[in-house]
């Protein structure tokens, strides 16, 4: 069996390391965390103690030690399609071709866009803060998100589903998403709402509070 180890940034911001962690806590694998706090310039800043784990500088990364190798995996998206093809039976990737499809269209679609909704709803997971003026880009961006949500919960995850009924790579890559859209009090339908309940219901949100929870608490965040 492999050996994992995600490594992630400080909870309470780190939107990228949310979503692998949301992946790799549902193939139900054991794995371990090593956490590097974000934002910090004095030496040995953020970047540097990232570097020896990952060429990008940046988290998430996941390493994966098998017996005859060891191998490491940057960039969320990456990680989580890694993820999805090493346990396919976590049904990460929808079955059906179609929904497939379409759960790697969202996924890419966040992956790529929405620089206003990052920019002016940064994740701040274990709080809960006033709504900031949005820009008009910011709110046509909140929009798309709830359409596409809408559309998917309609044609896939009614009776209580995820975006494509299982869970998936989708959910994995929105998880952030329901934490800004939370914190920040954004309006959402009825059919959103009961979707962002069962996300925030699900074990590794809470853990993942848990821990925000504490950097905060600790002056960390
Ligand atoms: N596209 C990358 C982005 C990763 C990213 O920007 N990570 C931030 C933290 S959330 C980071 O490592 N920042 C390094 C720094 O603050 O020096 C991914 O999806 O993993």
């Amino acid at each position: 069996m492999a050996r994992y180890t995600l490594v992630i940034g400080t909870r309470n911001w780190s939107s990228w390391s949310l979503r692998p962690y949301m992946a790799l806590r549902h193939t139900g694998q054991p794995f371990e965390t090593a956490l590097v706090r974000l934002r910090v310039k004095e030496s040995p800043t953020t970047r540097e103690t990232i570097l020896p784990h990952s060429p990008s500088g940046k988290v998430p990364v996941l390493k994966i030690e098998d017996a005859d190798e060891t191998m490491t995996v940057w960039d969320s998206l990456a990680i989580i399609e890694t993820l999805a093809e090493r346990h396919p039976e976590a049904g990460l990737l929808p079955a059906d071709a179609r929904a497939r499809a379409m759960a790697r269209s969202y996924a890419a679609e966040m992956h790529s866009g929405f620089p206003d909704v990052r920019d002016q709803l940064g994740m701040e997971f274990a709080r809960s803060l006033p709504m900031p003026e949005l820009r008009d880009a910011t709110k046509e961006q909140v929009a798309r998100i709830l359409e596409a949500w809408t559309r998917a919960l309609e044609n896939y995850g009614l009776d209580g589903g995820f975006l494509f009924g299982r869970f998936s790579i989708a959910d994995c890559m929105y998880a952030p998403v329901v934490s800004r859209f939370t914190t920040y009090g954004i309006a959402v339908p009825d059919i959103v709402k009961g979707y962002m309940d069962r996300i925030w219901a699900l074990p590794a949100m809470q853990e993942w509070k848990r821990g925000a929870e504490e950097e905060v608490a600790a002056g960390l965040s």
